[in-house]
């Protein structure tokens, strides 16, 4: 079967609330959709490069260009790779994680579409449902962060997570578990520490916290490990963990306990199934992190969160927590234990709504 055509979609989408973190303050999320079509054919994939390089190095600008020039000529008019052919012809492209996992995800729709499987089931993936938790960011202040705590636990979110950052931290995270003693409930600094700072970050031991995530530089597992060495609640890496060998070597060096995978950050669905299936054999819990996706990169998600190791709640939330409209027919919700259904058709499972995507696109690229 023959790649056909592939089409680039620049969106530009408003989340229902702005987003912030440490590193800023999200309303309009950027990203691009990455159309394969092949045999009469559909695959899509997304890749989660913001419009600002804040998070990662990659940008809605960059992962163009290197879809553009360098990854999309290798496919287009040939024969559909299989996923060893792709990854090899992607690791001659340095970094860049998030264009490539783009592609490779829409080569996984086509590839279940083929088989006639879903996704989920081509990973692996051995549960029907996953469980999830919502991601929520800094407010104002905190009797406004306990308003939101509060919604979003009466629509039933089971796990929360809490951005902080330096003068935002440790009051926050205890007035909610004051406010919620039984809820899981963990942090995320996206790096807003050093090591030397993020002495401020001890007295979260005492809040029986699920996890701290990546309260260090992105480049720096050493310093989180003296970190680690400091703290009872466990650790867990984000930013840090770019491919299956920082994985591999942030447990052996015990920079953290837990890994939060992201298709996107390690370069593939194909990379994400390899660390999942080393920390399941170093014994370290796993759970799939998040990225604002639209309703493409939702269900990638969901199909890596069934995986076996998957045993932490996910920031896979329901599509409404995200958008007004999504761009997928197939809209994602909570179920009442506070998880949301695997798709189980074909591929990825979704349909984009034309219409939807016509109406949050800035750009499209045809090759
Ligand atoms: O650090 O996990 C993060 C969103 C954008 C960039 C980085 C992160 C996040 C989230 C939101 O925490 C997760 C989600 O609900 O999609
Ligand atoms: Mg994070």
């Amino acid at each position: 079967m023959n790649i056909d055509r592939i089409t680039l979609h620049h969106l530009s989408m408003r989340l229902k609330y702005p987003f912030e973190t440490s590193f800023g303050r999200i309303q309009q999320r950027e990203c691009i959709l990455v159309q394969i079509q092949a045999g009469g054919l559909s695959g899509w994939g997304e890749c989660v490069a913001d419009r600002d390089p804040w998070y990662s190095s990659e940008t809605t600008g960059t992962a163009w260009h290197i879809l553009k020039d360098h990854l999309i000529p290798q496919l287009v008019g040939k024969s559909l790779p299989t996923a060893e052919e792709f990854q090899a012809g992607a690791a001659r492209i340095r970094g860049n994680a998030m264009a490539k996992a783009s592609l490779e995800m829409a080569l996984w729709d086509l590839w279940g579409q083929v088989e006639g499987k879903s996704v989920a089931q081509l990973l692996g993936g051995v549960r029907s449902a996953v469980p999830v938790g919502v991601s929520i960011g800094l407010q104002p202040d905190i009797a406004a962060l306990l308003d939101v705590v509060a919604k979003f636990v009466a629509e039933g979110y089971g796990r929360v997570k809490l951005k902080i950052k330096p003068g935002q931290d440790v009051p926050l995270a205890a007035a909610v578990r004051r406010a919620y003693p039984d809820l899981p409930l963990q942090v995320d600094a996206n790096s807003a520490y050093t090591l030397e700072s993020a002495a401020a970050l001890l007295p979260l031991d005492d809040l029986d916290l699920l996890l701290i995530e990546q309260p260090l530089a992105e480049d720096d597992l050493w310093d989180h490990r003296q970190l680690q060495a400091r703290l009872r609640t466990p650790i867990c890496l984000d930013e840090s963990i770019t491919s299956p060998r920082h994985a591999a070597q942030a447990l052996e060096m015990k920079a953290a306990r837990i890994i939060n995978i992201k298709a996107g950050r390690v370069g593939g669905l194909s990379q994400a199934v390899q660390i999942h299936d080393l920390c399941t054999a170093a014994g370290a819990p796993v759970w799939c992190g998040g990225m604002l996706e639209t309703g493409v990169g939702r269900a990638s998600n969901l199909a890596l969160a069934a995986l076996p190791g998957f045993t932490l709640p996910g920031d896979i939330s329901a599509s409404d927590r995200y958008y007004e409209q999504d761009i997928t027919e197939q809209g994602f919700t909570l179920n009442p234990e506070s998880t949301i259904t695997v798709p189980t058709a074909p591929g990825l499972g979704i349909t984009v709504d034309t219409a939807a995507l016509a109406g949050v696109t800035l750009a499209t690229l045809r090759f």
